[in-house]
Protein backbone atom coordinates (compact mmCIF):
# COMPACT_ATOMS: atom_id res chain seq x y z
CA UNK A 1 0.00 0.00 0.00
CA UNK A 2 1.39 3.74 -0.34
CA UNK A 3 2.69 5.19 2.21
CA UNK A 4 0.47 8.49 2.97
CA UNK A 5 2.44 11.66 4.66
CA UNK A 6 0.16 12.65 6.85
CA UNK A 7 1.81 16.15 7.15
CA UNK A 8 0.18 19.05 5.04
CA UNK A 9 2.24 20.25 2.31
CA UNK A 10 2.43 23.97 3.02
CA UNK A 11 3.80 27.08 1.07
CA UNK A 12 5.12 30.67 2.07
CA UNK A 13 1.95 32.15 1.98
CA UNK A 14 0.70 29.95 5.04
CA UNK A 15 3.76 31.19 6.92
CA UNK A 16 4.73 34.83 8.58
CA UNK A 17 7.84 35.59 11.28
CA UNK A 18 7.61 36.64 14.28
CA UNK A 19 10.22 39.80 15.15
CA UNK A 20 12.38 38.50 17.62
CA UNK A 21 14.47 41.03 19.77
CA UNK A 22 16.33 43.43 18.00
CA UNK A 23 19.45 45.22 19.80
CA UNK A 24 21.03 48.34 19.20
CA UNK A 25 24.29 46.54 17.14
CA UNK A 26 21.97 45.28 14.73
CA UNK A 27 20.82 47.54 11.91
CA UNK A 28 19.85 47.50 8.31
CA UNK A 29 23.36 48.63 6.67
CA UNK A 30 25.49 46.26 9.08
CA UNK A 31 23.50 42.78 8.32
CA UNK A 32 25.61 40.72 6.87
CA UNK A 33 24.36 38.55 3.23
CA UNK A 34 27.18 36.38 2.69
CA UNK A 35 26.04 32.61 2.24
CA UNK A 36 27.61 29.51 1.48
CA UNK A 37 27.42 28.43 -2.39
CA UNK A 38 28.94 24.88 -1.79
CA UNK A 39 30.17 22.02 -0.23
CA UNK A 40 32.13 22.63 2.78
CA UNK A 41 34.31 20.84 5.94
CA UNK A 42 32.18 22.93 8.86
CA UNK A 43 33.91 25.62 10.38
CA UNK A 44 36.02 26.15 7.09
CA UNK A 45 35.25 28.70 4.32
CA UNK A 46 33.52 27.87 1.33
CA UNK A 47 35.67 27.57 -1.98
CA UNK A 48 32.63 29.99 -3.43
CA UNK A 49 30.31 32.09 -0.76
CA UNK A 50 27.54 34.16 -2.72
CA UNK A 51 27.66 38.08 -1.24
CA UNK A 52 23.63 38.26 -1.47
CA UNK A 53 21.44 35.19 -1.46
CA UNK A 54 19.78 35.24 -4.98
CA UNK A 55 20.72 32.81 -8.14
CA UNK A 56 18.83 33.38 -11.32
CA UNK A 57 16.89 30.32 -12.87
CA UNK A 58 18.74 28.09 -15.87
CA UNK A 59 15.81 29.31 -18.07
CA UNK A 60 15.95 30.62 -21.71
CA UNK A 61 13.94 33.59 -20.69
CA UNK A 62 15.94 34.47 -17.46
CA UNK A 63 19.60 34.09 -17.71
CA UNK A 64 21.18 36.00 -20.52
CA UNK A 65 24.99 36.43 -19.78
CA UNK A 66 23.69 40.59 -19.77
CA UNK A 67 21.84 39.61 -16.61
CA UNK A 68 24.32 37.14 -15.43
CA UNK A 69 26.81 40.56 -15.06
CA UNK A 70 24.24 42.69 -13.31
CA UNK A 71 23.63 39.77 -10.63
CA UNK A 72 27.21 39.51 -10.18
CA UNK A 73 28.20 42.59 -9.99
CA UNK A 74 24.93 42.73 -7.01
CA UNK A 75 26.91 40.04 -5.01
CA UNK A 76 24.53 37.00 -6.54
CA UNK A 77 25.37 34.13 -9.28
CA UNK A 78 23.23 33.33 -12.97
CA UNK A 79 22.91 29.72 -13.96
CA UNK A 80 23.48 30.43 -17.85
CA UNK A 81 20.80 27.91 -19.50
CA UNK A 82 21.68 24.57 -21.52
CA UNK A 83 18.96 24.72 -23.77
CA UNK A 84 21.41 25.86 -26.40
CA UNK A 85 24.24 24.35 -28.16
CA UNK A 86 27.08 23.63 -26.49
CA UNK A 87 28.80 26.02 -28.59
CA UNK A 88 26.38 29.14 -27.92
CA UNK A 89 26.20 28.29 -23.90
CA UNK A 90 30.11 28.47 -24.12
CA UNK A 91 30.14 31.79 -26.34
CA UNK A 92 27.37 33.19 -23.45
CA UNK A 93 29.75 32.08 -20.32
CA UNK A 94 32.93 33.38 -21.85
CA UNK A 95 30.65 37.09 -22.27
CA UNK A 96 30.67 37.09 -18.93
CA UNK A 97 33.92 36.14 -18.17
CA UNK A 98 35.74 38.97 -20.05
CA UNK A 99 33.34 41.10 -18.59
CA UNK A 100 35.27 44.25 -17.59
CA UNK A 101 33.83 46.98 -15.06
CA UNK A 102 33.71 50.17 -16.79
CA UNK A 103 35.03 48.84 -20.44
CA UNK A 104 31.94 48.80 -22.11
CA UNK A 105 31.78 47.40 -25.96
CA UNK A 106 30.29 49.64 -28.47
CA UNK A 107 26.81 49.58 -29.07
CA UNK A 108 26.84 52.61 -31.09
CA UNK A 109 28.93 52.00 -34.38
CA UNK A 110 29.04 53.82 -38.59
CA UNK A 111 31.23 53.45 -41.05
CA UNK A 112 33.13 56.39 -42.49
CA UNK A 113 31.40 56.60 -45.71
CA UNK A 114 27.63 56.45 -43.64
CA UNK A 115 25.84 59.85 -43.94
CA UNK A 116 25.32 62.06 -40.88
CA UNK A 117 21.59 61.01 -41.31
CA UNK A 118 22.61 57.30 -40.71
CA UNK A 119 24.36 58.16 -37.43
CA UNK A 120 21.50 60.32 -35.94
CA UNK A 121 19.16 57.23 -36.75
CA UNK A 122 21.76 55.08 -34.78
CA UNK A 123 22.49 57.52 -32.23
CA UNK A 124 18.65 57.50 -31.50
CA UNK A 125 18.30 54.06 -31.49
CA UNK A 126 20.49 53.47 -28.37
CA UNK A 127 19.79 56.66 -26.86
CA UNK A 128 24.05 57.31 -26.78
CA UNK A 129 25.81 60.49 -27.91
CA UNK A 130 29.25 58.61 -28.62
CA UNK A 131 29.68 56.59 -31.88
CA UNK A 132 32.76 54.64 -33.04
CA UNK A 133 33.46 54.72 -36.61
CA UNK A 134 34.96 51.82 -37.42
CA UNK A 135 36.15 50.51 -40.85
CA UNK A 136 33.14 48.01 -41.36
CA UNK A 137 31.03 49.95 -38.91
CA UNK A 138 30.88 46.95 -36.17
CA UNK A 139 31.82 47.18 -32.56
CA UNK A 140 35.62 45.37 -33.30
CA UNK A 141 36.28 46.74 -36.54
CA UNK A 142 39.46 49.36 -37.06
CA UNK A 143 38.84 52.33 -35.31
CA UNK A 144 39.38 55.26 -37.86
CA UNK A 145 37.72 57.90 -35.11
CA UNK A 146 34.89 58.99 -32.70
CA UNK A 147 31.95 61.33 -33.31
CA UNK A 148 30.00 62.80 -31.12
CA UNK A 149 26.62 64.65 -31.04
CA UNK A 150 28.36 67.65 -30.20
CA UNK A 151 30.18 67.30 -33.71
CA UNK A 152 27.12 68.33 -35.84
CA UNK A 153 23.94 69.95 -35.74
CA UNK A 154 21.10 68.42 -37.76
CA UNK A 155 19.93 71.51 -38.96
CA UNK A 156 23.18 73.31 -39.72
CA UNK A 157 25.46 70.40 -41.48
CA UNK A 158 24.28 68.33 -44.48
CA UNK A 159 22.71 65.73 -43.07
CA UNK A 160 23.72 63.75 -46.98
CA UNK A 161 27.19 64.28 -45.86
CA UNK A 162 29.75 61.74 -44.79
CA UNK A 163 30.42 61.07 -41.07
CA UNK A 164 34.08 60.78 -41.78
CA UNK A 165 34.01 64.78 -42.70
CA UNK A 166 32.85 65.58 -38.74
CA UNK A 167 34.26 63.14 -36.61
CA UNK A 168 38.05 63.05 -35.04
CA UNK A 169 39.97 60.93 -36.74
CA UNK A 170 42.37 58.34 -34.93
CA UNK A 171 45.23 60.52 -35.38
CA UNK A 172 44.23 62.79 -33.03
CA UNK A 173 42.32 61.00 -30.32
CA UNK A 174 43.70 59.93 -27.39
CA UNK A 175 43.81 56.07 -26.77
CA UNK A 176 44.61 52.84 -24.87
CA UNK A 177 46.66 49.28 -25.42
CA UNK A 178 45.17 46.51 -24.25
CA UNK A 179 45.93 46.34 -21.21
CA UNK A 180 45.11 49.12 -19.31
CA UNK A 181 43.17 48.88 -15.74
CA UNK A 182 40.22 50.78 -15.24
CA UNK A 183 42.12 52.85 -12.67
CA UNK A 184 44.73 53.53 -15.20
CA UNK A 185 42.07 54.77 -17.48
CA UNK A 186 40.05 56.76 -15.03
CA UNK A 187 43.30 58.27 -14.68
CA UNK A 188 44.02 59.59 -18.24
CA UNK A 189 39.93 60.59 -18.62
CA UNK A 190 40.47 62.92 -15.90
CA UNK A 191 44.44 64.13 -16.59
CA UNK A 192 43.35 64.88 -20.46
CA UNK A 193 39.94 66.24 -19.95
CA UNK A 194 38.65 63.12 -22.02
CA UNK A 195 34.78 62.46 -22.15
CA UNK A 196 35.53 59.04 -23.61
CA UNK A 197 38.93 56.88 -24.06
CA UNK A 198 39.01 53.61 -26.86
CA UNK A 199 41.10 51.33 -25.95
CA UNK A 200 42.59 49.44 -28.96
CA UNK A 201 44.33 45.71 -29.48
CA UNK A 202 47.34 45.57 -30.81
CA UNK A 203 46.52 45.82 -34.65
CA UNK A 204 44.15 48.95 -34.07
CA UNK A 205 41.02 47.48 -33.79
CA UNK A 206 38.18 48.78 -30.89
CA UNK A 207 37.77 46.52 -28.02
CA UNK A 208 36.11 48.67 -25.54
CA UNK A 209 35.91 52.55 -24.68
CA UNK A 210 35.95 53.41 -21.06
CA UNK A 211 33.41 56.97 -20.53
CA UNK A 212 33.95 59.09 -18.08
CA UNK A 213 30.50 59.27 -16.96
CA UNK A 214 30.96 55.57 -15.88
CA UNK A 215 33.80 56.61 -13.36
CA UNK A 216 31.60 56.17 -9.77
CA UNK A 217 29.62 53.04 -11.59
CA UNK A 218 32.36 50.47 -10.24
CA UNK A 219 31.93 52.01 -6.93
CA UNK A 220 28.03 51.02 -6.89
CA UNK A 221 28.63 47.69 -6.78
CA UNK A 222 31.10 46.78 -3.58
CA UNK A 223 30.04 43.75 -3.02
CA UNK A 224 30.63 42.25 -6.59
CA UNK A 225 30.96 38.11 -7.14
CA UNK A 226 34.65 38.04 -8.34
CA UNK A 227 37.09 35.18 -8.56
CA UNK A 228 40.56 35.28 -7.93
CA UNK A 229 41.60 37.31 -11.26
CA UNK A 230 38.34 39.57 -10.45
CA UNK A 231 36.33 38.44 -12.95
CA UNK A 232 33.01 38.23 -12.40
CA UNK A 233 31.45 34.81 -11.63
CA UNK A 234 29.14 32.83 -13.67
CA UNK A 235 27.45 29.59 -13.25
CA UNK A 236 26.19 26.99 -16.02
CA UNK A 237 23.52 24.60 -16.01
CA UNK A 238 23.86 20.98 -17.50
CA UNK A 239 22.35 17.95 -18.14
CA UNK A 240 22.07 14.57 -17.63
CA UNK A 241 22.26 13.57 -21.34
CA UNK A 242 25.64 15.19 -23.22
CA UNK A 243 27.41 16.21 -20.15
CA UNK A 244 30.57 14.55 -20.93
CA UNK A 245 30.88 17.24 -23.79
CA UNK A 246 29.14 20.07 -22.19
CA UNK A 247 31.46 19.69 -19.38
CA UNK A 248 34.80 20.40 -20.62
CA UNK A 249 33.67 23.15 -22.99
CA UNK A 250 32.37 24.77 -20.21
CA UNK A 251 35.12 24.90 -18.25
CA UNK A 252 37.19 25.30 -20.73
CA UNK A 253 35.43 29.00 -21.70
CA UNK A 254 35.74 30.06 -17.37
CA UNK A 255 31.87 28.82 -15.89
CA UNK A 256 32.98 29.04 -12.47
CA UNK A 257 30.04 26.52 -11.11
CA UNK A 258 27.65 23.55 -12.79
CA UNK A 259 24.79 22.45 -11.65
CA UNK A 260 22.46 19.83 -13.27
CA UNK A 261 19.12 20.72 -14.21
CA UNK A 262 16.53 18.25 -13.90
CA UNK A 263 12.55 18.76 -12.60
CA UNK A 264 13.16 14.90 -11.02
CA UNK A 265 16.34 15.32 -9.57
CA UNK A 266 16.16 12.16 -7.53
CA UNK A 267 17.79 9.26 -10.13
CA UNK A 268 20.51 7.01 -10.74
CA UNK A 269 20.87 9.38 -13.86
CA UNK A 270 21.89 12.14 -12.32
CA UNK A 271 23.79 10.43 -9.13
CA UNK A 272 26.17 8.56 -12.01
CA UNK A 273 26.49 12.38 -13.78
CA UNK A 274 27.42 13.70 -10.72
CA UNK A 275 29.90 11.06 -9.71
CA UNK A 276 31.51 11.37 -13.09
CA UNK A 277 31.81 15.05 -12.99
CA UNK A 278 33.24 14.68 -9.50
CA UNK A 279 35.67 11.64 -11.06
CA UNK A 280 36.99 13.93 -13.46
CA UNK A 281 36.84 17.21 -12.37
CA UNK A 282 36.90 17.34 -8.71
CA UNK A 283 38.05 20.99 -8.64
CA UNK A 284 34.64 22.39 -10.19
CA UNK A 285 31.31 22.09 -7.86
CA UNK A 286 28.32 21.17 -9.07
CA UNK A 287 25.30 21.48 -7.38
CA UNK A 288 22.14 18.84 -8.86
CA UNK A 289 18.07 18.54 -7.81
CA UNK A 290 15.79 19.33 -7.60
CA UNK A 291 14.18 17.85 -4.68
CA UNK A 292 11.46 18.02 -2.24
CA UNK A 293 12.45 15.70 0.55
CA UNK A 294 15.12 14.49 3.04
CA UNK A 295 15.94 11.23 1.42
CA UNK A 296 16.72 12.49 -1.84
CA UNK A 297 18.69 15.29 -0.71
CA UNK A 298 20.98 12.56 1.20
CA UNK A 299 21.04 10.64 -1.76
CA UNK A 300 22.51 13.55 -4.35
CA UNK A 301 24.64 15.03 -1.34
CA UNK A 302 26.00 11.24 -0.62
CA UNK A 303 26.66 11.07 -4.67
CA UNK A 304 28.87 14.44 -4.25
CA UNK A 305 26.43 17.14 -4.91
CA UNK A 306 28.48 20.61 -3.96
CA UNK A 307 24.62 22.04 -3.72
CA UNK A 308 21.20 20.62 -3.87
CA UNK A 309 17.81 22.62 -5.34
CA UNK A 310 15.00 21.82 -3.77
CA UNK A 311 11.06 22.41 -5.42
CA UNK A 312 9.20 20.66 -8.07
CA UNK A 313 6.15 21.96 -9.67
CA UNK A 314 5.73 25.18 -7.79
CA UNK A 315 7.29 27.33 -10.40
CA UNK A 316 5.08 30.27 -11.74
CA UNK A 317 5.18 28.90 -15.08
CA UNK A 318 4.93 25.65 -14.34
CA UNK A 319 1.93 23.01 -14.55
CA UNK A 320 4.15 19.90 -13.64
CA UNK A 321 1.88 19.28 -10.69
CA UNK A 322 -1.36 19.70 -13.07
CA UNK A 323 -0.05 17.28 -15.74
CA UNK A 324 1.68 14.31 -13.84
CA UNK A 325 0.57 15.04 -9.87
CA UNK A 326 3.88 15.31 -8.41
CA UNK A 327 5.53 18.39 -5.97
CA UNK A 328 4.99 19.60 -2.59
CA UNK A 329 4.43 22.62 -1.14
CA UNK A 330 7.43 24.58 -1.42
CA UNK A 331 7.78 25.43 1.90
CA UNK A 332 7.20 21.99 3.44
CA UNK A 333 9.81 20.55 1.20
CA UNK A 334 12.68 23.47 2.03
CA UNK A 335 11.80 22.62 5.80
CA UNK A 336 12.36 19.01 5.33
CA UNK A 337 15.45 19.41 3.04
CA UNK A 338 16.81 21.59 5.60
CA UNK A 339 16.46 19.21 8.46
CA UNK A 340 18.39 16.24 5.90
CA UNK A 341 21.14 19.23 5.18
CA UNK A 342 21.47 19.62 9.24
CA UNK A 343 21.38 15.82 9.82
CA UNK A 344 24.39 15.26 7.70
CA UNK A 345 26.68 18.05 8.83
CA UNK A 346 26.09 16.21 11.60
CA UNK A 347 27.10 12.78 10.27
CA UNK A 348 29.73 13.55 7.91
CA UNK A 349 31.09 17.00 9.15
CA UNK A 350 30.15 18.87 5.96
CA UNK A 351 27.98 21.35 5.31
CA UNK A 352 25.97 21.25 1.81
CA UNK A 353 23.60 24.04 1.28
CA UNK A 354 20.74 23.69 0.10
CA UNK A 355 18.68 26.34 -2.76
CA UNK A 356 14.91 27.49 -2.56
CA UNK A 357 13.81 26.72 -6.31
CA UNK A 358 10.78 28.55 -7.68
CA UNK A 359 7.32 30.15 -6.62
CA UNK A 360 8.67 32.80 -4.65
CA UNK A 361 6.28 35.17 -5.72
CA UNK A 362 6.41 38.21 -3.42
CA UNK A 363 10.21 39.63 -1.90
CA UNK A 364 9.15 38.82 1.76
CA UNK A 365 9.14 35.13 0.67
CA UNK A 366 13.04 35.40 0.10
CA UNK A 367 13.04 36.18 3.29
CA UNK A 368 10.68 33.08 4.59
CA UNK A 369 12.71 30.35 2.55
CA UNK A 370 15.49 32.10 4.22
CA UNK A 371 14.29 31.85 7.66
CA UNK A 372 13.18 28.29 6.63
CA UNK A 373 16.48 26.69 6.37
CA UNK A 374 17.88 27.43 2.82
CA UNK A 375 21.31 28.77 1.88
CA UNK A 376 20.15 30.72 -1.46
CA UNK A 377 17.19 31.02 -3.40
CA UNK A 378 16.81 30.71 -7.37
CA UNK A 379 14.23 32.94 -9.05
CA UNK A 380 12.96 32.90 -12.65
CA UNK A 381 9.42 35.22 -12.57
CA UNK A 382 11.19 37.61 -10.65
CA UNK A 383 14.47 37.98 -12.63
CA UNK A 384 12.17 37.43 -16.00
CA UNK A 385 10.54 40.99 -15.20
CA UNK A 386 13.97 42.88 -15.58
CA UNK A 387 15.44 44.60 -19.09
CA UNK A 388 18.37 41.87 -18.82
CA UNK A 389 16.79 39.47 -19.00
CA UNK A 390 15.73 37.86 -22.63
CA UNK A 391 12.04 37.92 -23.38
CA UNK A 392 10.78 40.97 -25.32
CA UNK A 393 8.71 44.04 -23.40
CA UNK A 394 5.52 44.87 -24.96
CA UNK A 395 3.48 48.17 -23.87
CA UNK A 396 -0.21 47.45 -22.71
CA UNK A 397 -2.64 49.74 -21.75
CA UNK A 398 -1.52 49.56 -17.75
CA UNK A 399 2.18 49.74 -18.64
CA UNK A 400 4.94 47.23 -19.63
CA UNK A 401 4.74 43.41 -19.41
CA UNK A 402 8.13 41.07 -20.68
CA UNK A 403 7.43 37.80 -21.89
CA UNK A 404 8.23 34.70 -20.17
CA UNK A 405 8.13 30.81 -20.73
CA UNK A 406 8.82 27.58 -18.62
CA UNK A 407 11.33 25.65 -19.84
CA UNK A 408 8.77 22.79 -20.67
CA UNK A 409 6.55 24.46 -22.27
CA UNK A 410 6.23 24.32 -26.13
CA UNK A 411 8.20 27.17 -26.48
CA UNK A 412 11.34 26.05 -25.04
CA UNK A 413 11.19 22.39 -25.08
CA UNK A 414 14.30 21.45 -22.62
CA UNK A 415 13.58 17.94 -23.04
CA UNK A 416 16.81 17.47 -21.29
CA UNK A 417 15.15 18.81 -18.24
CA UNK A 418 12.13 17.02 -18.20
CA UNK A 419 12.84 13.61 -19.01
CA UNK A 420 8.97 12.24 -20.68
CA UNK A 421 10.47 8.43 -21.27
CA UNK A 422 13.64 9.78 -23.68
CA UNK A 423 10.89 10.54 -26.39
CA UNK A 424 11.23 14.25 -26.50
CA UNK A 425 8.50 16.68 -25.27
CA UNK A 426 6.02 14.32 -25.29
CA UNK A 427 3.17 16.88 -23.15
CA UNK A 428 3.75 20.41 -21.75
CA UNK A 429 4.54 21.20 -17.72
CA UNK A 430 5.32 24.51 -18.45
CA UNK A 431 3.03 27.38 -19.74
CA UNK A 432 3.94 30.44 -22.30
CA UNK A 433 3.12 34.38 -20.85
CA UNK A 434 3.89 37.53 -19.44
CA UNK A 435 5.33 39.41 -16.18
CA UNK A 436 4.49 43.06 -15.66
CA UNK A 437 8.20 44.54 -16.28
CA UNK A 438 10.06 45.84 -13.79
CA UNK A 439 12.69 47.81 -15.26
CA UNK A 440 16.81 47.64 -14.31
CA UNK A 441 18.01 44.54 -12.44
CA UNK A 442 20.06 46.84 -9.86
CA UNK A 443 17.25 49.04 -8.89
CA UNK A 444 14.51 46.43 -8.29
CA UNK A 445 17.09 43.72 -6.15
CA UNK A 446 18.57 46.51 -4.13
CA UNK A 447 14.76 46.99 -3.04
CA UNK A 448 14.21 43.40 -2.54
CA UNK A 449 17.56 43.53 -0.58
CA UNK A 450 16.82 46.67 1.40
CA UNK A 451 13.65 44.74 2.54
CA UNK A 452 15.07 41.80 3.51
CA UNK A 453 17.87 43.30 5.41
CA UNK A 454 14.84 45.28 7.47
CA UNK A 455 13.08 41.72 8.34
CA UNK A 456 16.37 40.39 9.26
CA UNK A 457 16.56 43.27 11.31
CA UNK A 458 13.05 42.81 12.88
CA UNK A 459 14.28 39.42 13.92
CA UNK A 460 17.50 40.54 15.57
CA UNK A 461 19.50 38.67 13.10
CA UNK A 462 22.78 40.07 12.02
CA UNK A 463 23.68 36.94 9.68
CA UNK A 464 22.46 34.57 7.22
CA UNK A 465 23.12 31.57 9.52
CA UNK A 466 21.92 33.65 12.74
CA UNK A 467 18.82 34.46 10.75
CA UNK A 468 18.17 30.71 9.95
CA UNK A 469 19.32 29.51 13.71
CA UNK A 470 16.73 32.17 15.24
CA UNK A 471 14.06 32.91 12.91
CA UNK A 472 10.22 31.86 14.42
CA UNK A 473 7.43 31.22 12.07
CA UNK A 474 3.43 31.01 12.93
CA UNK A 475 1.30 29.61 10.47
CA UNK A 476 -1.81 31.80 9.35
CA UNK A 477 -5.26 31.15 8.83
CA UNK A 478 -7.01 32.35 6.08
CA UNK A 479 -9.08 35.20 8.76
CA UNK A 480 -5.42 36.22 9.65
CA UNK A 481 -3.99 35.98 6.01
CA UNK A 482 -6.82 38.58 5.13
CA UNK A 483 -5.37 40.58 8.17
CA UNK A 484 -2.55 41.14 6.34
CA UNK A 485 -3.79 43.38 3.51
CA UNK A 486 -4.90 46.76 3.86
CA UNK A 487 -8.93 47.07 4.33
CA UNK A 488 -9.55 50.84 3.62
CA UNK A 489 -10.14 52.09 -0.08
CA UNK A 490 -7.41 53.07 -1.82
CA UNK A 491 -6.62 56.85 -2.77
CA UNK A 492 -6.13 55.75 -6.59
CA UNK A 493 -9.52 53.75 -6.27
CA UNK A 494 -12.96 55.80 -6.89
CA UNK A 495 -14.85 55.36 -3.85
CA UNK A 496 -18.03 52.97 -4.56
CA UNK A 497 -21.67 54.15 -2.84
P1 LIG B 1 9.63 30.93 -10.60
O1 LIG B 1 10.73 31.72 -9.92
O2 LIG B 1 8.45 30.74 -9.71
O3 LIG B 1 9.27 31.53 -11.92
O4 LIG B 1 10.20 29.47 -10.86
C1 LIG B 1 11.37 29.23 -11.59
C2 LIG B 1 11.71 27.77 -11.51
O5 LIG B 1 10.65 26.98 -12.10
C3 LIG B 1 12.94 27.36 -12.27
O6 LIG B 1 14.14 27.63 -11.59
C4 LIG B 1 12.70 25.87 -12.49
O7 LIG B 1 13.07 25.12 -11.36
C5 LIG B 1 11.21 25.79 -12.64
N1 LIG B 1 10.77 25.69 -14.04
C6 LIG B 1 11.37 26.16 -15.16
N2 LIG B 1 10.60 25.85 -16.21
C7 LIG B 1 9.55 25.21 -15.70
C8 LIG B 1 8.43 24.63 -16.45
O8 LIG B 1 8.29 24.83 -17.64
N3 LIG B 1 7.60 23.88 -15.75
N4 LIG B 1 9.66 25.13 -14.36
Amino acid sequence: MAQIITEVSRTFNEFLLLPNRTRTDTSATTVELRTPLVRHVVGEVPAIELQSPFTSAIMQAVSTPELAIALARNGGLSFLHHNQSIADQAAAVREVKNFKAGFVTSDTNVRPDDSLGVLVDVMRHTGHSTAAVTHDGSPNGSLLGLVTSRDFHPQRHDLDGPVSGRMTAIADLTHAGPDVTLSEANAQLWDERLDCLPVLDADGRLQHLVFRSDYTDNKRFPNQLVDAAKRLRVGAGINTHDYQERVPALLEAGADVLCFDSSDGYSDWQAQAVTWVKKHYPEIPVGGGNVVDGEAFTFLAEAGADFVKVGVGGGSICITRDQKGIGRGQASAVLDVAAARDAFRERTGEYVPICSDGGLVHDYHVALALAMGADFVMMGRYFARFDQAAGAKFPTRDGFVKEYWGEGSNRARNWQRYGQGGQGLIFEEGVDGYVPYAGDLNEGLALTIAKLRTTMVSCGSRTLPEFQSTARLTLVSDQSFQESHATVTLRDTPPTA
